[in-house]
């Protein structure tokens, strides 16, 4: 990549808050500005720091990194991986949260197309220190010789800033701008301020380091929020946000001359529909059009494989995408586990992190699972919903909600269709969605006295693919089987349930010796899985009975029947907490803590050496 050069596409305002939103002026390899049912041609706005910027005329799968690289100025964000898993771009995106407050997010600028920052704010290291002073991130850095090269450390230092900012405006402080509190004087008392080793090392999963150790690191992460809180009053973003809102549906068109302009780069249109007629209305006119919501796995597809993807219709500016709702039930949750099933509908452009967390009181033995679902930074920008529309047959949430029953509400031209995802998908990334139709939300089912497990192994504990992944739910009856349902990824060519060995189990006496054996040896000989460079099938045979025999582990020890009525109790506890309050259900404070202490390879070990062959 080059250094940064200044570039007629770009536009910067000035960074006074009272100025008018930037003006554009078309380069000379402007394509006409047009409307149309699907929106109108307009440049890309957001803010680089202090800098309103404007893009005019980006190839709608330009990167974040390769703009902020090339026009943006922006040298010290890096180029480790291109594919999500270094670390090296990380960079902070403000964005307003479903209440309507400011929220500071790590993601990966070289897998985030330029578009989808339209009417935000970035950050990278470079905008964080004042003219007098470092950050208090990037001191803490300093403090605890977090750097040896350096090349990784603006990536670690942005992911280290959105927690500190996450903390900083839970804090208060956000609201009222910088602390008065003397450096050295006690704050631990002050909520915010101490960060544990595992969310440490949630907000790091994300980047690696191949110089200093990750150590250091993890201390000043740990540290940071010891100093007075720095930074501007959280109003300033809703200011700054309200300069750059979009006004209606978008479209970002590239100009006429892509090659000359971005090598490597084809011409197209990147559609920003703000509601869902308008994104029903683009795919009718354009069903070729690749949807895209966080990019997470069509940005590998642009990067790494360098394929031409044409134009690109994104979903994460449509309002009714964004939310989710609990619902009383609907016919596929009744028909899977009975009437009157809850059943939580998340939206298809809701982040795998929120929609993980709102999952997690509901499933709190699958925490785990969820923190080691790739990285902080890819759960910020990909979706549940784009998770299992991929249909990778290795991704980690079609087990899971295969297991749980979930459906998919299918939206074309005004018509919906609910499809459970048993039924979604029909063959090696293949699915039954019709040309212009797409995934509006997901239902996932929230069944009482049900215990669900989801276990997943793979080489490293985080931004790994899995080699197996199993998720079971049991229903017990007076301490026998009653109901269970089994989803299995790695095992063929898509995410599949386990009949026969469902039926082995039901009716089994969880706690009568050597009753599984029948059920594991049937999950051994169901599927033919593959040989490849993540597994052998004998180790992926193996594994997901070892996996099987885990959960079941897990219900014995949890001495049913009463341990899964406790089980369930909490789960149907914040079932109801959420369908009183009526709304989304909020983030959750805390997580499991017996499953926190595995956050190390060398902590996962005993249970890889206990799991596998
Ligand atoms: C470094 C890294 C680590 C990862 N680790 C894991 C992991 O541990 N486990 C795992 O399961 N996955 C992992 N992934 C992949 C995971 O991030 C993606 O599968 C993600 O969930 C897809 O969501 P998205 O919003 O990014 O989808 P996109 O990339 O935007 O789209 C993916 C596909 O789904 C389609 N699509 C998206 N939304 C819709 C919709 N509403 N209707 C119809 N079609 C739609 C798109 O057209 C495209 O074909 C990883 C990815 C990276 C880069
Ligand atoms: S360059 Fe490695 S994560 Fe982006
Ligand atoms: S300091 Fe060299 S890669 Fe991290």
């Amino acid at each position: 990549m080059t250094a940064a050069s200044s570039d007629s596409s770009v536009n910067a305002a000035s960074p006074s808050m009272s100025s008018p939103p930037a003006s554009t002026s078309s380069s000379q390899h402007s394509a006409p500005s047009s409307a149309s049912a699907s929106g109108s041609e307009r440049p890309i706005r957001f803010w680089l720091g202090d800098r309103q910027v404007s893009v005019d005329h980006a190839p709608p799968t330009l990167t974040l990194l390769e703009w902020m690289r090339e026009r943006g100025g922006c040298a010290s964000v890096k180029e480790g991986c291109a594919e999500g898993d270094c670390g090296a771009c990380t960079v902070a995106v403000t964005d307003l949260d479903a209440n309507g407050e400011p929220q500071v997010r790590a993601v990966n600028a070289c897998i985030q197309f330029l578009g989808t920052l339209d009417g935000k704010a970035v950050q990278s290291a470079q905008d964080i220190a004042t003219a007098d002073a470092l950050h208090p991130v990037q001191q803490a850095m300093v403090d605890c010789h977090g750097s040896q090269c350096g090349f990784c450390t603006p990536g670690f230092v942005m992911s280290m800033f959105a927690l500190y900012e996450t903390r900083r405006a839970a804090a208060g402080r956000g609201l009222g701008g910088n602390d008065s509190r003397q450096p050295g004087s006690d704050s631990s008392h002050e909520p915010g301020r101490d960060i544990s080793r595992d969310d440490a090392l949630r907000a790091l999963s994300g980047n690696l380091c191949r110089c200093t150790g990750y150590r250091p690191i993890v201390d000043a992460t740990r540290a940071m929020c010891a100093a007075p809180w720095q930074g501007p009053d959280m109003d300033l973003w809703k200011t700054r946000l309200a300069q750059v809102a979009a006004d209606g549906d978008a479209i970002f068109a590239s100009g006429a001359d892509v090659a000359a302009q971005w090598p490597g780069h084809t011409a197209g249109r990147f559609y920003a529909p703000r509601s869902v007629s308008s994104l029903s209305a683009v795919l009718a006119e354009r069903p070729q059009a690749r949807i895209v919501a966080g990019s997470t796995d069509v940005g590998l597809w642009v990067t790494k494989q360098h394929r031409a993807v044409g134009d690109v219709v994104w979903l994460g500016a449509v309002q009714e995408l964004q939310g989710m709702q609990s619902q009383p039930g609907d016919a596929v949750a009744a028909q899977v586990w009975g009437d009157g099933t809850p059943v939580l509908e998340i939206g298809a452009a809701v982040s795998l992190s929120d929609a993980l967390d709102a999952l997690l009181p509901h499933l709190p033995n699958c925490a785990l699972y969820f923190d080691r679902f790739a990285s902080t930074p890819i759960r910020n920008a990909g979706t549940l919903v784009g998770n299992l529309a991929n249909g990778s047959p290795i991704g980690d949430c079609p087990p899971l909600m295969l297991t749980l029953g979930a459906s998919l509400v299918l939206h074309r031209d005004g018509v919906e269709r609910v499809v459970p995802l048993d039924d979604f998908y029909l063959g090696y990334q293949k699915n039954c969605l019709q040309a212009g139709e797409f995934v509006r939300a997901v239902r996932v089912p929230l069944p009482a006295g049900v215990v669900v497990h989801a276990w997943k192994v793979s080489k490293r504990l985080e931004q790994d693919i899995s080699a197996v992944a199993v998720a079971t739910a049991f229903r017990l009856t007076k301490g026998k089987v009653a109901a269970v349902r089994i989803g299995v990824g790695g095992m063929a060519a898509v995410p599949s349930r386990a009949p026969k060995t469902e039926a082995e189990l039901l009716g089994l006496e969880v706690s009568e010796e050597g009753a599984l054996a029948t059920a594991l040896q049937t999950l051994r000989n169901e599927f033919a899985p593959l040989d490849d460079l993540r597994a052998s099938a004998a180790y992926r045979r193996q594994v997901a009975a070892n996996l099987l025999q885990r959960s079941w582990l897990a219900l014995q020890s949890a001495t049913p029947p009463d341990a899964a009525g406790a089980v369930s109790s909490a789960a149907t506890a914040a079932t109801a907490a959420t369908a009183a309050s009526g709304a989304a259900p909020s983030t959750p404070s805390g997580r499991a803590s017996s499953t926190h202490s595995v956050h190390s390879l060398a902590d996962l070990s005993p249970i890889l050496m206990e799991i596998t062959p």
